[in-house]
């Protein structure tokens, strides 16, 4: 039977990801939640048919729209955030209302109309690990948030259990390492070089570059979060992830042999505050359980297709440009 899924951040990098998976591998219809903030966008979300995708332009702290909009939904799907460490330093407080308030909403909306949900959470709830050895999160990982980002998103993931276990609420959640893929804002680290190199700037490196990420293409993602929808256990957590450990100095060089760089066509700039080392995913859970694989396993023909996907949508990301990068050279990034 075709459910209608209500998708909240629909329009923006993994929401919108989403939108165009669930589209073209379910029956269902999608009503998209999006207040439509600084890193979402319409034209993501061009080229769906609309009688089964519906943008609801409005906020996850609006109770009433938010109730509203869940009583006739047979699921929620919950990806709506702030969701950049660097903007969390800089002003936490849209983080507080969003990522906090707003879950909290959708839970109660959930609970008073008993509709399923899934909360689409980060990795980076549970810290960071040492660079020097080879242990990976799991679901049993203890939660130890760095970033005023990371730990609106563990109080999110704590609601989600509390609501859970004391009133019932019918949840998952899942842990994502670090997406990449088509329509991620250009603030994120791999867009953000690539459309630097476009644009006629350099590569800007955090730090010394050591940092690691857990690379997964947004797609990936998707499939994931469908399938936890699908067949997880109510109660559970899963984490998500591809085996795609790279550090930051390896991505660079990646993106700059694919669009015929210079190997040193990059700065070194000033760290972030407080940055985590690393991050690494041991998915064994949702591959086991769910029987869940990832399809790009080959990460330099994901970049490939990722740097042609901003080379013929420049139109998609030139508008927010330079307004990204007089923020990030104000902050001596
Ligand atoms: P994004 O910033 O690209 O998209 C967030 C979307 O939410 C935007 O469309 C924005 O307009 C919308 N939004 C923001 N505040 C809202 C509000 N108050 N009401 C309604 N809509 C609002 O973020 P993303 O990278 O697509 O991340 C989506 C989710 O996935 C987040 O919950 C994030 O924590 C999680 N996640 C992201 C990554 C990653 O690598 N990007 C990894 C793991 C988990
Ligand atoms: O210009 C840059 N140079 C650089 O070296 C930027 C923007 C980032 N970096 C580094 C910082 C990190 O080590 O690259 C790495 C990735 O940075 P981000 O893209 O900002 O991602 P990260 O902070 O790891 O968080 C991301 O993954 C987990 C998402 O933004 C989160 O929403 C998600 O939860």
């Amino acid at each position: 039977m075709p459910r209608k899924i209500l998708v909240t951040g629909g329009a923006g990098f993994i929401g919108s990801n989403f939108v165009h998976f669930a589209i073209s591998n379910t029956q269902d219809s999608l009503i998209v939640l999006d207040s439509l903030s600084y890193s979402g966008n319409e034209n993501s979300l061009k080229g769906l048919p609309p009688e089964r995708v519906e943008l609801v332009v409005g906020n996850v702290c609006d109770k009433g729209l938010v109730e509203l909009l869940v009583e006739k939904c047979d699921a929620v799907i919950h990806f709506a955030a702030e969701s950049h460490n660097d903007n969390s330093l800089a002003d936490p407080s849209p983080f507080i209302y969003t990522n906090v308030l707003g879950t909290y909403n959708l839970l109660e909306a959930c609970r008073k109309f008993d509709v399923r949900i899934h909360h689409v959470s980060t990795d980076e709830v549970y810290g960071e690990l040492s660079l020097d050895d080879q242990s990976k999160f799991t679901e049993e990982t203890p939660y130890n948030p760095s970033s005023p980002y990371s730990s609106t998103k563990a109080s999110s993931d704590l609601l989600v259990k509390a609501w859970v276990r004391s009133f019932g609420v019918r949840a998952t959640i899942s842990n994502c390492s670090n997406n990449y893929g088509p329509y991620q804002h250009v603030e994120k680290f791999i867009p953000r070089q690539i459309t630097n190199l476009l644009d006629g700037r350099r590569a800007k490196v955090y730090g010394n570059g050591r940092n690691v990420r857990d690379w997964i293409h947004a797609e990936d993602h998707s499939s994931a979060v469908l399938r936890i929808l699908d067949y997880g256990s109510v109660g559970e957590t899963y984490l998500v992830g591809a085996d795609g450990e790279k550090n930051n100095l390896e991505v660079i060089q990646i993106i700059l042999e694919l669009m015929g760089r210079e190997i040193d066509g990059f700065d070194f700039v000033t760290d972030r505050v407080g940055h985590d080392l690393r991050y690494a995913i041991d998915y064994s859970k949702l591959r086991n359980e769910l029987d869940w694989r990832p399809r790009y396993v080959d990460f330099r023909q994901g970049l490939a297709e990722t740097i042609d996907w901003y080379k013929d949508n420049e139109e998609w990301w030139m508008p927010s440009k330079k307004h990204t990068e007089l923020f990030y050279s104000s902050q001596g990034k």
